[in-house]
This record gives structure tokens, sequence and C-alpha cells, in this order.
């Protein structure tokens, strides 16, 4: 049977902890600044009860294991300290060099270092060493991201039997590209020890279970109801669709700070229209494509100059890798170049910022663009894509051009799908989403106000926790000790 989806009335017996690389619960929810994420999990703390655990965020010489606890909101939070050089390896190295681009196809981006490997190693088994003698018997564990892949074989390396679950924020790789890392087997093979392992959507699962039925030395099998055999092991996988706090974001964007964003936005376009573009610096978010795609829709369309501009918001992200650096530079430069091409005396065509703007704000900023351009070349899912429908003006809303390419699209068929790695293609769905008549544009949000509202971000939550919650033990902490006794 597999295990069905529902919640258990004894949730609130047993703790969730929660882990992830960095911990962002807010310190005042109210302030409303953090991501949906971090709301989520925060909530989902405060629901169940429990403890996030993570990096601190900063460093110390000699690495001591010690925990500071701190309440934030009513939510507990276990931070670590790491050193610098575990930042650098970990981190920096096997995180954000090695694993981030090859999980977005981008191998000829991806650092393979032995130094990074065995740093990534050595800090999840360091998180692991302070994290397991706070499991109590009952807890649940949920881990997140690519930073700890290998956290459940840690923590069952140290005796820990509870139910352990993984969720993947991005995607996962094809099998072709994922074989180009070194010990990828051993990496997958360390998946086996969790219980349940999520994706944002079918086509990233699907790669997985392709990954695991497919590579000669793996030789696993696909068993019914998305389970996965392998290394003398099982695990359950499954499609679990993140989504936005609709509730929180409405809130944001009705209040007095959003609507004032919203007019002074409006105010600012003075009768043009604005496109809008939300994302970290971060090369899979396709930013140079999309000002090339925009550049070749001002060409195109010497009639729109001077009456559309994109609001380009790109905060700086990962600073100390170099393909970041080598990024920033080169979006500076294609910015500038295309105002200087295309400007007026009294017309810029696009406002490029490095900055971070709070959560009303941004739902302002959403609100008054007549266009939301998210173009990414791969992405997970893309919170920005729901972020900017749930923005809009019911009664005159704006247009969706979405990159198949993102998670989102999986749900979200209904926005202007674009191929971003096309220019002429984003440059007619650019004049296509300006042109689109108010019966249409009202048709199209409305079926993706449904799809925001279905995949809001507590329903991912619980669908995950009850899933985890429902499955059988012992799955793997006993089963899978015998088998790598054996
Ligand atoms: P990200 O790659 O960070 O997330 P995304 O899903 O778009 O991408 O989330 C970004 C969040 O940051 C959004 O909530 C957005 O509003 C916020 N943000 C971006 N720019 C901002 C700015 N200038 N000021 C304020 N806030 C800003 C990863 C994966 C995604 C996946 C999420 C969640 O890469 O694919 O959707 O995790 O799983």
């Amino acid at each position: 049977m597999p295990p069905s989806r529902v919640e258990y009335g004894y949730a609130a017996m047993s703790r969730l902890i929660v882990v992830s690389n960095r911990v962002s619960a807010p310190k005042d929810p109210a302030a409303g600044s953090a991501g949906g994420l971090a709301m989520a999990l925060s909530a989902a703390l405060r629901k169940y009860d429990g403890l996030w655990f993570g990096w601190s965020g900063e460093t110390v010489e000699k690495f001591t294991g010690e925990l500071k606890i701190e309440d934030r909101a009513g939510v507990t939070v276990a931070l670590v300290d790491l050193e610098a050089q575990d930042v650098d390896e970990y981190y920096n190295g096997y995180a954000n060099k090695t694993l981030w681009p090859l999980l977005h196809h981008r191998t000829d981006l991806a650092a393979y270092e032995r130094s990074y490997g065995e740093g990534y190693e050595r800090t999840n088994a360091r998180f692991a060493d302070v994290l397991a003698p706070l499991i109590q018997p009952d807890d649940i564990i949920w881990i997140h991201d690519y930073h700890m892949l290998p956290m459940a074989r840690d923590l069952r390396r140290r005796g820990v039997k509870n139910r352990i679950g993984f969720f993947l924020h991005t995607p996962w790789p094809v099998r072709q590209l994922l074989v180009t890392l070194p010990h990828h087997r051993r990496l997958v093979e360390s998946m086996f020890d969790y219980d349940l392992i999520g994706f944002h959507t079918r086509e990233w699962l699907d790669l997985f279970r392709d990954y695991v039925a497919s590579e000669p030395s793996v030789n696993g099998k696909l068993l019914p109801n998305d389970a996965l055999e392998a290394f003398g092991r099982t695990v359950q996988t499954g499609v679990f669709p993140i989504g936005i706090d609709v509730d929180g974001f409405l809130e944001a964007r009705n209040s007095v700070f959003g609507r004032r964003t919203y007019d002074r936005m409006a105010a600012s376009a003075a009768f043009r229209s604005m496109m809008v573009g939300v994302d970290r610096l971060d090369y899979s978010k396709g930013l140079e494509e999309r000002l090339l795609g925009y550049e070749q829709f001002l060409t195109d369309n010497p009639d729109k100059r001077g009456e559309v501009f994109l609001l380009q918001v790109t905060p700086i992200s990962r600073d100390d890798v170099d393909t970041y650096q080598d990024i920033r530079v080169r979006l500076d430069a294609l910015a500038g170049r295309i105002n200087g091409e295309f400007a007026d005396m009294d017309w810029q065509p696009i406002r490029y910022l490095n900055r971070t703007y709070r959560r009303d704000q941004l739902a302002g900023i959403y609100r008054a663009a007549r266009v939301g351009l998210v173009t990414p070349l791969r992405d997970g899912m893309n919170l920005v894509a729901k972020e900017y429908v749930a923005a809009q003006n019911p009664d005159d809303p704006g247009v969706l051009v979405l990159s198949r390419f993102a998670g989102a699209a999986e749900q979200m068929g209904e926005a202007l799908l674009v191929n971003p790695f096309s220019r002429e293609e984003l440059s007619d769905a650019i004049k296509r989403a300006l042109e689109m008549p108010l019966a249409e544009r009202k048709r199209k949000w409305e079926s993706l106000m449904t799809v925001v509202r279905e995949t809001d971000v507590s329903i991912w939550r619980d669908d995950f926790v009850s899933t985890l919650r429902a499955i059988e033990r012992p799955s793997n902490g006993d089963a899978n000790a015998a088998a790598r006794a054996a």
C-alpha cells in the first residue's frame, strides 16, 4: 500500500526537526521581509512543535559544535558555527561550485575538486555529530536541499532510526550529466538512507528514477507507487510542488506599504507599460538571455520604444564564487549597452537594480507591472512566477511570460510559455503579452490563480510531512543498517 496523504491525529505528539544549511526563521514574522519558504517552515514548526537546525552563517577558528539556541517568534532555532575551511569547501565549493551548476545542467561551470567533496562530507558529518544527540525517539526529521544530500546516511551512522525525509529545491539533472560527477553513485547511495525524497515536479523525479534504474553501476528497480529499490534498500519518492503563502502575500499586497508602493510605481511608469523581472543574480535565472530577448524586441518593434520599460530587480548572490562575479560584470555591461543604444532623454528601457525589497513592496511592484518576465534557463520551481500572479488586480491582470524550463511551467501552462534560449521567441512573447486583450488576460489569470491557490505552501508542507509520517517503520533505519552490515 502506498502511504496515504492524510494527516494523523497524533501529529501534535511528535516533534518536527527541520534541517537546512541556513536557518531563515524571521525574528519578527509581521515584518514580512522573509521569503515564502522561511515563513512556511517557521509556521510548520509552530504547528508541529520542533526545532530548526543549521549553520549560523558565522565562522570560528576551530569547530567546537557548540549550539546557539534561540527563540525566534515561537520557533526554536539551533545554530552551529563552521570553520572558514568548511565554508570554502562545503558551501562555496561543493554546494555552490559543484552541485548547483550540475543540478542546473551547467556542467560547463561545474568545478570538480577533490577537496570540495571532502569538505562536503566532513561538514555534513559535523552537522550530524551536533544534531544526532538532539533527536528524540518520536521526532520526524525533514532535511532540505543540495547542501545536505548525504545527511540521512550520517545520521543513520550515529544510530538515528527516526523517519527522515528530504526535499530537493533544485532540479535533478539528466543521467548523462550526473555521471560527470566523480562519486555520483556514492552520493545517490547516501540518499537511500532517507524514507522519503521529494521533488517539485514529475520531470525532476523521473530524472532521478531514470538514474537509479538505468545507471549500470546502480542497477536499481522501479517499484510501484514511486518507490525505488537499490543498494539493498528501498526509498519512497514523490512530487510535492512548492508554492507561496497566498494569504500572507495578499495581505502584504493590500497593506498600506504595498498599496503605496503600487501607487509610486504606477506614477513612475507615467503611462508606459512596465515589465518586471525579480531574480537573484544567478546564471540559472537566464538574465542575460532575458535582456538580449528584450533588446531583440526593441529592435523588432521600433514603435514600442518609449512605451515600455523593464524593471529588473536583481540582488547580488553568492558573490564569493567567481562565476557569480563574472555574470555580474557581464550583466552590468549588457544593461548599460542596451540603455546606451536605445535610451532617449526622457526614457530608459531598463532600470537595473541590485537590491532587495520587503515583501509588501515587491507585491506593489508586481501589481504595477503589465508583464512579469520569469525566464530561467532551468529552475526547481520559481516562486516569483506565483508571487507575480498572486499580486495582480483581478479586474486588469498582467501577463506572466514563463520559461518552459522552470518547474512552475509544469503547473502554469496558461502562462505564455517561452524558450528563453531563443531571443526571437522572447521578443515575440513580450509583444504578445503587451498586446493581449483584457478578456484573455482575465481568463489566463483566473486559471493561474487557481493553481497558485492549489499549491499554497501550507499544502506543500502538510502533504510532505503527512506522507513522511505515514511511511511504515522500519523501512530504512533498521533494514538499511542490516543491508550496510551485510
Ligand atoms: P531561488 O532560486 O532563490 O529558490 P525563487 O523560487 O524564485 O528562487 O525564490 C526567490 C525568492 O526570493 C522569492 O520569494 C522572491 O520574492 C525573493 N526575491 C528575489 N529577489 C528579491 C528582491 N530583490 N527583493 C526581495 N525578495 C526577492 C530556490 C530554487 C527555486 C525554488 C525555491 C523554493 O532555486 O527553484 O522555487 O528555492 O523551493
